[in-house]
């Protein structure tokens, strides 16, 4: 398996999480954002919409990291990253959207970019943007889980789930936008508790080869 990769994004560092939890070899194939290498015609042979992350496996380009990760749960189901009754699979499948579909699209890259060039928002006006989605959407994810209570050690009871691997990787964002994330205790609990797998540790953005600062 091949990953195309970017350390600093949070769509790829979900599907780090899941290659690394399930302990599935793969090599890296590293897509520079900042250099803009995921809009050259070369990425755009493998992911016509030219984002990371891109997954080949046996000759088989897979895009969009939700599809990904359940690609990987099809395949490699041991160790799961979905519960087994039906109930508890949409709730975790529930989370890692709130995350994924919500929040991330509205902070990515491509929507900061169009902010500041066609909306002339400076960086004061890109960061207010950016904490106030972190805010709403970490705020209703919060207050969905303290209602809920199916959370324990993780967001779903003490295994770990694609709604961690969605999680985590928000929280870094967040972190790197100076957001306060001490509304949120649940869930920086939860963080605190998946950093401590090797899983989600070694696969954070600055341990990875492509890093800079
Ligand atoms: N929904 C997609 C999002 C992919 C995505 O937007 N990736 C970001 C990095 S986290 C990207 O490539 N951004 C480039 C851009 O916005 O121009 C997924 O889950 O894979």
């Amino acid at each position: 398996m091949k990953l195309y990769t970017y350390f600093r994004s949070s769509a790829s560092y979900r599907v780090r999480i899941a290659l690394a939890y399930k302990g599935i070899a793969h090599e890296a194939a590293y897509v520079s954002l900042v250099k803009a290498e995921h809009q050259a015609d070369a990425f755009r042979g493998v992911n016509a919409q030219g984002l990371v992350p891109a997954l080949e496996d046996g000759g088989q380009v897979l895009i969009q990291s939700l599809a990904i990760m359940e690609y990987l749960e099809e395949r490699h189901p041991v160790p799961p990253l979905l519960p087994k009754d039906p109930v508890e699979r949409a709730y975790v499948r529930a989370v890692a959207q709130i995350i994924a579909c919500e929040m991330h699209p509205l902070n990515n890259l491509r929507t900061l970019k169009h902010l500041r060039k066609a909306l002339k928002l400076d960086e004061e006006g890109v960061n207010t943007w950016y904490r106030h989605w972190v805010a709403e959407g970490f705020g209703m994810l919060e207050a969905h889980l303290e209602r809920e209570k199916r959370h324990g050690k993780y967001c779903h009871g003490d295994a770990v789930s694609m709604a961690d691997c969605c999680l985590v990787p928000q929280v870094f964002n967040a972190q790197r936008y100076d957001c306060d994330l001490a509304p949120y205790p649940t869930l920086m609990r939860i963080f605190d508790d998946c950093m401590k797998l090797d899983a989600f540790a070694a696969t954070q953005p600055m341990k990875q080869a492509d890093a800079t600062t």
